[in-house]
């Protein structure tokens, strides 16, 4: 009756499954499997999104956030805004088993990092100079995404476009196609042969960001949660929104009182889309059963991995978002 072990990842991101399953297929742990699958992004750079060299910030930066839950102690461990660090979960995990605390941030926690024994590099690349450099002279140049304040017409906006004002409205030529949410931020959930559950994350956070922000990810019930009772949630989308409503918890409090994942996910992302019809993200749910499900709002269709023992590779489901 109960399919164990078994992970799901958010998105298409097979590698990491694969490696988090190879851990649970050895009877390794719940947290083993997902600090390895979340490494494996880290270390591969999955999609830009997880990992150095991608989504530097207003001043070029790679910061990290990652969470990682064991749903048996009800422990966590997460960083955020981490600096100069790639291993974002495994710092996750030095909070969670080496500290009584829970949420490191920063400088500090970049810091905390180097105690425990990781190396100090940037996480900038040249793809990630260009990605900024890029917006800079171009997209810096409209009004700015993450304030509301509107651009100054007299700046210089690089030699790519132009600024155009007419009355309050302004507009800027642009050929760069923007895909925000293209294959984003890993999230995990799995259950070892023990039946203990965790659940992860880890991800470089949201394209030119105001330095010092960080999303949904790294936040206890927001981009993960776990508790052996019941089973675990891990979410991805617009995390500035999502944080708002602890999208993960909310799914696995539905689960509690009954709910399949499936129509436990839909209440978590419902629930955002009352308040945000414009928001754009996901939330994968998985019970302690081994049953798990998907819900999505904003994009035509989300897809998640899943191994267990019942394939002998990976199942890629498509869950439609309307
Ligand atoms: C963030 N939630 O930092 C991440 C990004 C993401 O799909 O998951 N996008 O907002």
């Amino acid at each position: 009756e109960e399919n164990k072990p078994i992970v799901v990842t958010t998105w298409q991101f097979v590698n990491a499954s694969a490696g988090a399953w190879e851990v649970l297929k050895n009877g390794g742990t719940s947290l083993d499997a997902i600090q390895r699958g979340a490494s494996i992004c880290e270390e591969q750079q999955c999609d830009g999104t997880v990992g150095y060299g991608g989504s530097p910030d207003e001043h070029g930066e790679t910061t990290l956030d990652a969470l990682l839950m064991d749903g048996k102690t009800m422990n966590v461990g997460a960083v955020g805004a981490l600096r100069r660090v790639k291993n974002a979960i495994s710092v996750a995990r030095h909070v969670l088993e080496n500290t009584k605390h829970s949420f490191l941030v920063g400088e500090l926690a970049t810091k905390f990092a180097v105690e425990m024994g990781f190396k100090e590099e940037t996480l900038a690349t040249a793809t990630s100079k260009q990605m900024w450099k890029h917006w800079y002279n171009v997209d810096n140049c409209q009004p700015n995404f993450w304030m509301n304040v509107k651009p100054n017409p007299n700046k210089y906006c690089g030699p790519y476009n132009k600024l155009i004002q007419n009355n309050d409205i302004y507009t800027i030529q642009l050929t760069r196609e923007v895909n925000r949410y293209n294959h984003d931020t890993i999230g995990m959930v799995a259950i070892d042969k023990n039946s203990d559950i965790a659940a992860g994350t880890s991800t470089n956070g949201a394209k030119f960001k105001i330095p010092g922000r960080i999303g949904d990810s790294p936040i206890p019930g927001s981009g993960a949660y776990a508790d052996n009772t019941v089973g675990g949630a891990s979410a991805t989308g617009d995390g500035d929104v999502m944080l708002r409503f602890l999208p993960s918890f909310m799914a696995v409090e539905e689960m509690r009182r009954g709910a399949l994942p499936s129509e436990a996910a839909h209440v978590a992302i419902r629930r955002i889309a009352d308040y945000y019809p414009e928001f754009s993200g996901a939330v994968v749910a998985l019970n302690k059963y081994g049953k798990h499900g998907a819900a999505c709002h904003g994009m035509p269709n989300f897809p998640y991995v899943v191994y267990d023992t019942t394939e002998e590779t990976q199942q890629i489901i498509h869950v439609n978002c309307n």
